[in-house]
């Protein structure tokens, strides 16, 4: 008997690792916590010492806070760790990525080919002036060459800057100057749900005001014309081919810039987030090999990400090739040319991990369970989810729809500026609550306090902290280093605020609620929008919500929420009653939303994210702030023109 949604959902239901996922796990037990809280620094050496260092580090952590060394005077180059070693050792057959392009066009890469393909690129670079030091940007789809141009740039040491291949070309005018890059790689264009996004075309406009650009590298893909800038522009097809395949990686410092990366959070100017190299590389790998349970010979990984975020650098390219991965890479949407796209995917290569956002998971839900029901997903073995908080209701479908309730389901919390996952179930070890990230994983430091910084204890709820300092921290923000220090350093003595609220339930178990900016005033009471979100899911006609405070005479803030329903739902008003009330019943009548809008989207950044301050300025009848890092900046307009036209007629 298949069990129900609610007793999966029951209070106090837990979900310890399947026998048979323990019985092949890498870790299955809890002592790695302790062993790692006695001696952290003993067990980030031994984390590193899996990777091949050229030279080796003299101390594990020089601390000063709020800057951190890690691995200091070992030399090491992250190209070499992700591809040579693995060729040396015999492994240069293996498939390093199966590419499936949008179209349906594919490609198969093995370990040796990409190590010739990112030694040829390396070589290109070169020809065209790059020097170690040197700044590259790179504004690309999904293609192969993406996380070629990435290890192209570690091989030879030239810190890269990754451009989402959606951004406008403001954002990649601003992120260019930011940088001071040298190059640009890009491409004609991207393909995306059947249609082609022009990067050439709004590259130019960027790099039109981008004086630090000398020459700009483009990759034919979608081979529509394209404005072209003789002595500038470089055809990829005419430069790389041509390239020797031998190119020695250059052995770089472990505390040598890898790459930049911009965040904007989801309100203020970009941050150009600085990661090295030895202890980003050390803890990506460990994690990625310790939270997915990888077993390099056997599994077909996927992480359905963009390189273009945090995610795909560290879980796409450098954290699973440095493990010796057998990965997917997919090109385009997930509803291209059908909903069941990520399916059929899953089936042709029997992918055995998959990693997703919530976002994802909803618009799954939303689309109903008979898109994975064609398909056959026995291959998957473990689950994993990312980028906001998921609700129970998504984690639970996620475990029934797409793991056949045989799959652990790792929840990962971490940010760009942590660089590799900080929060998240051991998959053999921890046993689970669907929507709770659980713990801190061993070597992490991590509490929850309040306003005056002290921890709250269990149960209770507050802000996030990082309580010591961890390999893979960011180094600093670009050419700002006070910022860094105000932005994370400042808040709570001595401790990192990730700006996240979360909470801690009788267990320790940690729950993830979304940023503190993002929190609710409503009547003196503080209310997360997670919960309010989450309550919403919770209703069987509801696919996805997000919810924001609206200045309000009488309660300071009141709760207007966007509501995008399940396939088979119609919007009414009786629906409108049916979900205040069920909000009410499930946190309380202070967490009922004055307004419900209907909508199809939401707006969302890039990687999934909703935007609720464009929400916001919707519901207040605001003008609308910076929409560029939005995936599909007309969503936000038609929303706000109904949101409007609805509280006209309720007038
Ligand atoms: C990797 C990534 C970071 C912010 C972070 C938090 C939210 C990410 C989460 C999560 C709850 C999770 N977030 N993972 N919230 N549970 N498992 O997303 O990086 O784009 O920098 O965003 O995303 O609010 O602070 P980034």
């Amino acid at each position: 008997m298949p069990e129900t949604i609610e007793s999966l959902l029951a209070e106090g239901r837990t979900f310890p690792p399947p026998k048979d996922f323990k019985a092949d796990a890498l870790v299955v037990d809890a002592e790695i916590y302790d062993e790692a809280d006695t001696d952290t620094e003993g067990f980030w050496a031994q984390a590193a010492a899996a990777l091949d260092w050229f030279e080796e580090w003299h101390t594990v952590c020089e601390w000063d806070l709020p800057f951190a060394k890690w691995f200091v005077g070992g030399k090491l180059n992250a190209s070499y760790n992700c591809l040579d070693r693995h060729v040396a050792a015999g492994h240069g057959d293996q498939v390093a990525y199966h590419w499936e392009g949008e179209p349906g066009d594919t490609r198969t890469i093995t370990y040796s080919q990409l190590l010739d393909e990112v030694s040829r690129l390396a070589n290109a670079l070169k020809a065209l002036g790059v020097e170690k030091g040197d700044r590259v940007n790179i504004y690309l789809g999904m293609v192969p060459e993406l996380p070629m141009a990435l290890l192209a740039c570690a091989r030879i040491g030239a810190p890269h800057s990754v451009v989402f291949g959606g951004f406008s070309a403001d954002s990649l005018r601003d992120r260019i100057n930011d940088a001071q890059a040298k190059v640009l790689i890009t491409g004609d264009g991207a393909w995306r749900r059947g249609a082609v996004v022009p990067l050439k075309d709004t590259a130019d406009v960027a790099v039109a005001e981008c004086p630090s650009i000398e020459k700009v590298l483009v990759l034919r893909r979608t081979e529509q014309d394209v404005p072209w800038t003789d002595g500038r522009d470089v055809w990829w097809h005419d430069l790389v081919p041509e390239q020797s395949t031998e190119c020695p990686p250059e052995p770089m410092d472990a505390e040598d810039l890898l790459y930049l990366l911009y965040t904007s959070g989801t309100t203020a100017k970009p941050k150009g987030i600085m990661h090295t190299t030895g202890g980003y590389l050390t803890q990506v790998s460990w994690t990625h090999s310790h939270v997915f349970d990888l077993h390099s010979d056997n599994d077909v990984y996927w992480c359905a990400a963009d390189v273009g975020w945090v995610t795909g650098h560290s879980y796409i390219v450098y954290g699973p090739l440095a493990n010796r991965t057998t990965s997917v890479l997919y090109e385009g949407t997930p509803d291209f040319p059908d909903k069941d796209r990520l399916w059929q995917i899953v089936e042709k290569y029997k992918v055995t991990i998959l990693y997703t956002a919530p976002t994802a998971i909803r618009t799954f839900m939303k689309w109903g369970p008979e898109w994975p029901e064609k398909r056959d997903l026995s291959s998957l073995r473990l689950l994993g989810s990312v980028g906001e908080p998921i609700n129970p209701e998504a984690w639970v479908w996620y475990w029934q729809h797409i793991g056949g309730g045989r799959c652990p389901v790792v929840d990962t919390w971490w940010q760009t500026e942590t660089g590799a996952i900080m929060i998240t179930p051991l998959p053999g070890a921890t046993t689970l609550k669907p929507g709770s990230a659980t713990f801190p994983l061993p070597g992490i430091g991590a509490d929850v306090v309040d306003d005056a910084g002290n921890s709250v204890g269990i149960p209770g709820g507050g802000y996030l902290v990082l309580t010591r300092p961890w390999p893979s921290m960011l180094r600093g923000i670009w050419g700002d280093p006070e910022r860094y220090k105000e932005t994370y350093w400042s808040r709570f003595d001595g401790k990192y605020f990730a700006g996240d609220g979360a909470k801690r339930d009788a267990d320790g178990y940690f729950w993830l609620l979304g940023r503190v900016d993002d929190v609710m005033l409503v009547s003196g009471h503080n209310i997360s929008t997670a919960e309010v979100e989450s309550a919403l899911v919770s209703h069987p006609a509801v696919a996805e919500a997000a919810v924001v405070g609206k200045t309000d005479a009488t309660t300071g803030q009141a709760i207007a929420a966007f509501v995008i329903l399940r396939s088979g739902n119609e919007p009414s008003d009786a629906l409108v009653d049916e979900l205040r009330d069920h909000v009410g019943d499930t946190i309380g009548p202070i967490a009922k939303p004055k307004s419900i809008l209907f909508t199809e989207d939401l707006p969302k950044t890039r990687s999934g994210k909703i935007m609720r301050r464009l929400l916001k300025d919707v519901s207040e009848d605001h003008a609308l702030g910076d929409t560029t890092t939005l995936a599909d900046p007309s969503v936000v307009e038609g929303i706000k023109s109904r949101y409007l036209a609805q509280a006209t007629e309720q007038d």
